[in-house]
């Protein structure tokens, strides 16, 4: 496949299974929990007293360090990482993260303990702002590539794959996305893939997706020639469906990711694959968002769609996450449709690898109908065509089913999204 997303392996949490009536409804109180710890890792910028900067930042929240240790970067010459864990007794470590992305030129929270779970349910987004928070809890640092990436040896890949990575960590809701000035040779590596995709998307894509691209050309430039801006194209789907984008800078894990969607926001990366392979790319790149994910996102209904996996995700079990996560795989990713009796494709997967738009609708993989309760479960491969694939009759009956089935997900509450706040209400059925 042209974009694999590695699915995080699932760790049991929540053994609820009661189900949540929804009479006798009541506001769950806040997640409020002080205790807990959490080890982060950080560089720092070739200042004299940086170190002792970032430690004044732990003393000021009233955090307690228990280890602390450095390393040369492996990115930087000449810069250190530290390694620290602490407490949270007296609840300042949400403010320590924050202030530390001002004196650190990367920071990463490696694990928190306890603060995250009150009364066995996951720490969820309320606010559209609290999704600031998933900045620095990125599965893969942006810019540290596996040894088998088409770019890991080239310096100069690396060194922009920072600059992306960089743009997205200081990312704050409300800010406008940064512009990039993409280099010629990442204009020829967007314009190999749009020249090709576009030639089969009259008869590969469904519908809808055919409708909306020529409005993208129109209004946010996507062209061969251009590699079209974040923020364009966010203002864009705000005005069709209200979605927005947010610039990540590499992996979230499935919860996160499936929270931004319960807010009617995408987690785009800006960066582009590396030019050697443009026809390849481990990891989700600004193409396969682009001209992948992003028309469909205009549509009304697959909105709302995407919005109810999310919904669904909040504050779920792990075990319920992981089987949104594969639902999301087989519909937003890979999913297909019909239309007029016909097969069409709308997941972005499929929409952005010029040979698995091909190979979805030739007579080799299996087909079979949309059904949550067993497509959840399907196992799938990351690196390779699908052998199986799930057709929907349509966005609206898809979306229904969907919602059919988060009414089994054990939660003692239900949400309810607020969009003139941006907000989730939590409604309490205990
Ligand atoms: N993170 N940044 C980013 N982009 C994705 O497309 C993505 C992700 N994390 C998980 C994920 N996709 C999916 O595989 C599902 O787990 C939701
Ligand atoms: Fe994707």
């Amino acid at each position: 496949m042209d974009a694999g997303v590695p699915a995080k392996k699932a760790k049991l949490g929540n053994k609820s299974t009661e189900k949540p009536e929804s009479h006798q409804r009541m506001y769950v109180h806040d997640f409020d929990d002080k205790e807990g710890s959490a080890t982060l890792v950080f560089s720092l910028p070739e200042k004299v007293g940086a170190l002792a900067d970032a430690l004044k930042v732990f003393e000021k929240n009233k955090v307690n360090l228990h280890h602390i240790e450095s390393r040369p970067s492996r990115e930087l010459k000449d810069c250190y990482e530290f390694f620290v864990s602490c407490d949270n007794v007296r609840g300042g470590l949400q403010e320590t993260v924050d202030d530390l992305k001002g004196c650190t030129n990367h920071l990463q929270v490696l694990s928190r303990k306890h603060q995250d779970q009150k009364d066995g349910v996951p720490w969820f987004p309320r606010m559209i702002r609290d999704l600031d928070r998933f900045a620095n809890q990125i599965l893969s640092y942006g810019s540290e590539l596996e040894a088998d990436h088409p770019g890991f040896k080239d310096p100069v890949y690396r060194t922009r794959r920072k600059e992306f990575a960089d743009i997205a960590f200081h990312y704050k809701h409300g800010e406008p996305i940064p512009k990039v000035k993409y280099t010629d040779a990442e204009i020829k590596t967007w314009s190999t893939i749009f020249k090709e995709l576009t030639k089969l998307y009259p008869t590969h894509a469904c519908r809808e997706f055919n409708h909306i691209f020529p409005l993208l050309v129109d209004n946010c430039g996507f062209r061969e020639d251009n590699v079209p801006q974040l923020q364009d194209i966010s203002n864009f789907l705000k005005d069709c469906t209200g979605f927005q984008l947010r610039p990540v800078a590499g992996l979230l894990s499935s919860r996160d990711f499936l929270a931004g969607l319960a807010f009617r926001v995408f987690h785009s990366t800006q960066y582009i694959r590396h030019g050697s392979k443009p026809m390849y790319t481990p990891e989700p790149d600004v193409c396969h968002e682009l001209l992948g994910h992003v028309p469909l996102f205009a549509d009304p209904t697959f909105a709302q769609f995407s919005q109810e996996i999310g919904l669904a995700s909040l504050g779920a079990p792990d075990e319920y996450v992981q089987k949104l996560a594969t639902l999301y795989w087989f519909t937003v990713e890979f999913g297909l449709c019909r239309q007029e009796g016909q097969l069409k494709a709308y997941g972005a997967g499929l929409l952005s690898s010029f040979g698995e738009l091909q190979y979805c609708l030739s007579d080799k993989p299996e087909v079979r109908p949309f059904d949550p309760a067993k497509t959840s479960v399907q196992t799938y491969p990351i690196t390779s065509f699908q052998p199986v694939y799930f057709a929907a009759e349509s966005f609206d009956s898809a979306k229904d089913k969907v919602r059919e089935f988060a009414a089994i997900i054990p939660r003692p509450f239900s949400v309810r999204y607020n969009a003139y706040t941006q907000s989730v209400e939590v409604l309490n059925s205990k």
